[in-house]
């Protein structure tokens, strides 16, 4: 994560606070670009103490990165502040090399093939300056038995490591942030207190090991905590009861289940905003969630319930995610969501939801509900969620008789409402009347009764592809943008095209013939789609289209073939398919 970027910052800061820089305007970019040349600023600084191939500064900057190195610099000058070896081929390093540079604070060695051997571990105790240490990306396979106690941050992400010790992170005080995500750490390579004596550590990123248990004696200053990708089964007792400023917990893709935890697990976590405990194996949502989460990650666990109590404590709750779990409407408590005054977003989708769960939460504006068992809408399922802007029902099982036509009648928010993938067989009545987008793809529509599109004045998008229409109603809604009507049974374009249309999608249907007049309503048009019908495309006048000054793309492949004219016969095509007209 952060050695690259941020070791090259150091760099720049430290370089571009110096006399070199005259230019008063676009500092940043003229040394941006213009970086290797005031790296080697003065050709009366004894260029001779730098390192063959690589960059110096007076500052104590040394970079040698990225220059195929496959041994240590000789000469590296002693007094070098900050020694860059980054993306170079280092195996081992010699302990007195090392040792000598006593005034190193930046250590870069990411991204070589440093072997824990290769690696000379005693050196450490003479870098009695070293604040910042990068050694992600090598092939170290267990952890320095002791680091410096100046330490700020340490990198050793993707590595080998099975193994860390007492005085690797521990007894240092200015101790900030740790990366370890990438190895191959469990519970019994780490020290019982790794962190004994570092209090002030920040971050720690633990992700992608293969750790059972949450470790013990966490720092109490952290506001991050990564240990997602792990083994964990079990969060012990008090795990996470010091760590009253943390933010942000990241427990996806474990192993844990709700008997691994207990209601006082997270209870003390009073800062935390943001929780993922996704791809576990709870089976219920955990009591004793702190107030001050916002964002909830609960989605591919095995969760059947919610019980009353565990989401309304939740005061801050924004986002709560729960798709992919095993929800039924009758495992939800109607007063699970009761409180919540901030949620506003649910994803319940891909659960087993039979109907709607009652007792939604009242500022719910985005609902995902889409691929459950639901087979009806009642008339009061949606009677308290006013707020309400975007609801998802596709791929349910609902019939046009099992939607009552009152169900919809509070949402006057309500901007995208998607039926798709259901069983209909008419367009239902009811729909809320301030609908921006509306979507019936997929169903079995073969009709739309009169009235049930109407005085729809803000729909942009109808989508009904997919259905078995034949006739379409002589009136639209005024659609300013979309019709997509594809892969239905139409025989002609619809009649009575509203003015504003820009798009209309009209493959797949059995459209013979195109009338003269089909597009004198659709001035706007950008777009018409007449792809895999059956017209005979000599009978299409160019003069139909030649008034519509927007239109970009007219697609009527796939036609030409129904004519069956005899294409082979020489330069004779359009008379004969002018002909069949
Ligand atoms: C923690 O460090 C203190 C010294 O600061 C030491 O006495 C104690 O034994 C250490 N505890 C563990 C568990 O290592
Ligand atoms: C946890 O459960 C125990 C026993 O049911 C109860 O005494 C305690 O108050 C609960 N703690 C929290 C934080 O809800
Ligand atoms: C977690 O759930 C998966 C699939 O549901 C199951 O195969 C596995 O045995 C469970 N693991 C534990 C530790 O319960
Ligand atoms: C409903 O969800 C499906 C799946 O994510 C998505 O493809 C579709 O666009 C959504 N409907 C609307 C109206 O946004
Ligand atoms: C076009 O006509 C040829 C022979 O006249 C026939 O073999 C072919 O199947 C016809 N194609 C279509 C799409 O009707
Ligand atoms: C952006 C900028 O100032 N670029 C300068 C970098 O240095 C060369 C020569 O050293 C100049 O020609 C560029 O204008």
């Amino acid at each position: 994560m952060l050695p690259g970027s941020s070791f090259l910052l150091v760099l720049w800061l430290l370089v571009s606070s110096s006399h070199v820089i005259h230019s008063q305007n676009d500092e940043d970019n003229e040394f941006l670009e213009n970086s290797s040349r005031l790296l080697n600023p003065d050709p009366n600084f004894p260029a001779l103490d730098c390192p063959k191939d690589c960059r110096c500064t007076q500052e104590g900057v040394v970079d040698c990165g990225g220059i195929d190195l496959k041994e240590f610099p000789m000469n590296v000058p002693e007094l070098t502040n900050h020694l860059s070896l980054q993306n170079n081929q280092l195996e081992e390093i010699s302990p007195e090399e090392l040792a000598r540079l006593y005034r190193l604070e930046t250590l870069n060695l990411q991204n070589n093939r440093l072997t824990s051997k290769g690696l000379p571990e005693e050196s450490f105790e003479h870098l009695e300056n070293l604040n910042y240490l990068y050694l992600a990306n090598n092939k170290l396979t267990v952890a320095p038995k002791f680091l410096p106690n100046t330490l700020i941050s340490a990198d050793f992400a993707a590595n080998y490591l099975t193994k860390i010790y007492g005085l690797t992170f521990g007894q240092k005080p200015n101790l900030r942030s740790v990366y370890l995500h990438n190895n191959k750490l469990s519970d019994a390579g780490l020290p019982d207190n790794m962190f004994n004596g570092s209090n002030n550590v920040e971050i720690l990123i633990m992700s992608s090991n293969f750790l059972k248990y949450v470790p013990k004696n966490l720092p109490p200053a952290l506001y991050k905590l990564h240990l997602k990708n792990n083994k964990l089964e079990k969060i012990p007792k008090g795990a996470f009861s010091e760590l009253s400023g943390l933010r942000e917990l990241y427990l996806q893709n474990n192993y844990l289940t709700n008997e691994g935890m207990d209601n006082e697990t997270f209870w003390k976590l009073s800062s935390l905003e943001y929780l993922d405990l996704s791809s576990n194996n709870l089976s219920q949502i955990p009591s004793g969630l702190p107030r001050k989460i916002v964002l909830l990650h609960l989605e591919k666990n095995a969760i059947k319930t919610i019980a009353r109590d565990v989401l309304p404590q939740i005061k801050n709750l924004e986002y709560l995610l729960l798709h992919n779990n095993k929800l039924k409407a009758r495992g939800i408590h109607p007063a699970a969501f009761q409180g919540l005054k901030k949620l506003h977003t649910v994803h319940l989708y891909n659960n087993m939801l039979e109907r709607i769960p009652s007792g939604l939460p009242r500022r719910v504006k985005t609902l995902m509900l889409l691929h459950n068992q639901i087979s009806e809408i009642n008339r009061n399922d949606f009677a308290n969620t006013y707020f309400l802007e975007e609801l998802n029902l596709s791929y349910n099982k609902l019939t046009s008789p099992q939607i009552h036509r009152e169900a919809f009648r509070k949402l006057r928010l309500l901007k995208s409402l998607d039926l798709s993938g259901n069983n209909l067989h008419t367009v239902p009545f009811g729909f809320p009347k301030n609908l921006q987008i509306l979507k019936l793809k997929e169903n079995e529509i073969s009709s739309i009764p009169k009235g049930t599109l109407a005085g729809m004045t803000k729909l942009r998008e109808l989508f009904l592809s997919h259905n078995k229409l034949k006739l379409t109603p002589c009136r639209l809604p005024l659609l300013s943008q979309l019709l997509d009507m594809a892969g239905n049974q139409l025989i002609y374009i619809p009649p009575g095209l509203p003015a504003s249309l820009e798009y209309l999608y009209l493959q797949n249907n059995k459209i013979t013939t195109v009338s003269e007049r089909a597009f004198e309503s659709t001035p706007n048009i950008k777009g018409i789609y007449l792809r895999f019908n059956k017209i005979a495309v000599g009978s299409l006048k160019e003069s139909i289209f030649r008034s519509l000054k927007h239109l970009q793309v007219l697609d009527i492949e796939g036609n030409l073939e129904f004519s069956n004219t005899s294409k082979n016969k020489d330069n004779s095509e359009e008379e004969e398919e002018e002909e069949e007209e």
